[in-house]
C-alpha cells in the first residue's frame, strides 16, 4: 500500500506522525497491502519538511519525498497519486489527527468491496476533540452542507484520512482540477460518477495545534472551489472511462490487513 502525506511546513508535526505510522505498520495485521510505503509531497515549504521526511526512511517503512511544483494540498495529493503503483492508495494529514486504527477499519470496508473508504467525524461512533473557534465551526457547518449537495450522503468530506483502490485513485486524480483544500469533494464526486462505492467510517480525531488552514486565507477559496467543482462535475465526461476493478490480490491484501 502507498500512503500519501501532503506536507507544507510540517517539520514539527511530521516526525511524530511518521514514527507512529512506522510502529503501527510493523504491528501485525493492521495496514492493508503491506509493506507500507509513504510518499511525502512537499511544495514550497520553507522549513526542513523534506529533510525530516527523508530521515524517516527505513527498510521497515520506505519514505519517499516528492516535490510538487503547484501550491496547495489538492495539488500535492494529486502529485503523490501520480507516482503510485500500488493496489491500495491512501492519503493522510501530517498532523496525525486521525487515530491510525482507521487503517484497520478502512481495510475491512475495502475487503467488503467498497472502492473508497473515508474517515468521518460526522457518523455515529466518531470521537472528536475540536478546539476550533466558533467562526470556524460555523464555516465548517456551512461548508459541509454545500459539499453534501455535491456528494449527497457523504457527511464529512474533509477528514484527512481516505483509502481507495489504486487504479481508481489514479484515474480519478488524473482529472482533478482543485488544487486547494476542497479537492476531496471533487475526488468523491468524480469517483461516484465512475460508479465507485463510497463508504464513511467513524474515526477518532484530535485537533492538533499547528494547522496550515487559515480560515481567512483558505476559507473563501474553499467555498469558491465548491462552486467550481459543482459546475465541473455536472459536465459530461468527455472520454468514456471504465471503473477499474481491483484485483483479487488487492482484496486479499486488504482482508489480510
Ligand atoms: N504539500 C502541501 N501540503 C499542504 C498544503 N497545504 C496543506 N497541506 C497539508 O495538508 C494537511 C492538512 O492540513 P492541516 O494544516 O492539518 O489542516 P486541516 O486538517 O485542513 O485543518 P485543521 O482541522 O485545522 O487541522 C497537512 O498535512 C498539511 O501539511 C500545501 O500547500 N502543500
Ligand atoms: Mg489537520
Amino acid at each position: 500500500m502507498q500512503l500519501i502525506i501532503p506536507a507544507y511546513n510540517e517539520e514539527a508535526r511530521l516526525p511524530e506522525t511518521l514514527r507512529a505510522l512506522r510502529a503501527y505498520a510493523l504491528s501485525p495485521r493492521v495496514v492493508p497491502g503491506r509493506p507500507l510505503e509513504v510518499i511525502v509531497v512537499d511544495n514550497a515549504s520553507t522549513d526542513g519538511t523534506a529533510l525530516v521526511a527523508a530521515a524517516a526512511d527505513s527498510p521497515a517503512m520506505r519514505v519517499r519525498v516528492v516535490h510538487c511544483p503547484v501550491r496547495g494540498k489538492g495539488a500535492a495529493v494529486a502529485a503523490g497519486v501520480a507516482v503510485t503503483t500500488a493496489d491500495v492508495v491512501g492519503f493522510m494529514d501530517a498532523d496525525g489527527a486521525t487515530a491510525l486504527v482507521a487503517f484497520a477499519d478502512a481495510a475491512v470496508l475495502l475487503a467488503q468491496g467498497v472502492d473508497v473508504a473515508i474517515g468521518s467525524r460526522a457518523v455515529a461512533g466518531a470521537v472528536t476533540s475540536e478546539r476550533h473557534s466558533r467562526a470556524r465551526a460555523f464555516g465548517a457547518r456551512a461548508y459541509r452542507s454545500l459539499a453534501g449537495r455535491i456528494v449527497p450522503g457523504v457527511l464529512d468530506t474533509q477528514c484527512g484520512f481516505k483509502l481507495m483502490g489504486g487504479d481508481l485513485a489514479r484515474v480519478v486524480f488524473a482529472d482533478i482540477a482543485t488544487t486547494g483544500f476542497s479537492f476531496d469533494v471533487e475526488v468523491l464526486a468524480r469517483a461516484r460518477t465512475l460508479g465507485a462505492r463510497i463508504a464513511e467510517f467513524p474515526v477518532h480525531w484530535v485537533d492538533v495545534p499547528g494547522s496550515t488552514f487559515s480560515p481567512v486565507r483558505h476559507g473563501l477559496d474553499s467555498f469558491c472551489a465548491l462552486a467550481v467543482i459543482a459546475w465541473r462535475v455536472r459536465r459530461p465526461v468527455r472520454t468514456p472511462v471504465t471503473l477499474p476493478v481491483r484485483t483479487p490480490a488487492a482484496l486479499e491484501l486488504a482482508a489480510e490487513g
